[in-house]
């Protein structure tokens, strides 16, 4: 009886630490619907530039600036919740399905890529948030992306 106890409260103390770093890891990028358009293989497939089905870190950060440039109308350093919500009929970006442009361009993704809270998400953040992505996706840690792991549900949620 006693020793059952005991491994009981082993197991929930486990499961308690297990759940409270899952939880604390999640904060910064809990991206919900945003996730789930990223990582269709259509979205995969315009990030990975050379075909190989492989997306490498190089290859999401030129993705990454080539939508920041596509957003960054004025070309300064950073974007504005204009620049990044954009007018109705100008939303679509050609870089991205539509889908995936609707999830980045909502209020609630520029205040997750803004950290610093200054209401502008400079190139740094934009590219900042998208390599915390990349390595969350990377789960062998090689520096690329296969398939398997692009579409592997490590965000939570739905
Ligand atoms: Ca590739
Ligand atoms: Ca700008
Ligand atoms: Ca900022």
């Amino acid at each position: 009886m006693n020793t059952h106890f005991k491994l009981a409260a082993l197991i929930a103390s486990t499961l308690l630490v297990v759940t409270t770093q899952a939880i604390a890891a999640e904060p910064m990028l809990s991206t919900g619907g945003y996730a789930t358009q990223l990582q269709k293989l259509e979205m995969m497939k315009m990030l990975d530039a050379d075909g190989n089905h492989m997306v490498t870190l190089a290859e999401s950060d030129a993705y990454y600036n080539s939508i920041f440039d596509a957003l960054n109308k004025d070309n300064d350093d950073s974007l504005d919740a204009k620049e990044w919500a954009g007018t109705n009929s100008k939303t679509k970006i050609d870089l991205a399905t539509g889908g995936y442009t609707r999830e980045l361009r909502s209020m609630k993704m520029m205040k997750l890529m803004d950290t610093d809270a200054n209401h502008l998400v400079t190139r740094e953040e934009f590219l900042d948030h998208h390599r915390a992505i990349f390595n969350k996706l990377d789960m062998s840690a090689d520096q690329q992306i296969d398939a398997q792991e692009w579409v592997a549900k490590v965000f939570g949620g739905k």
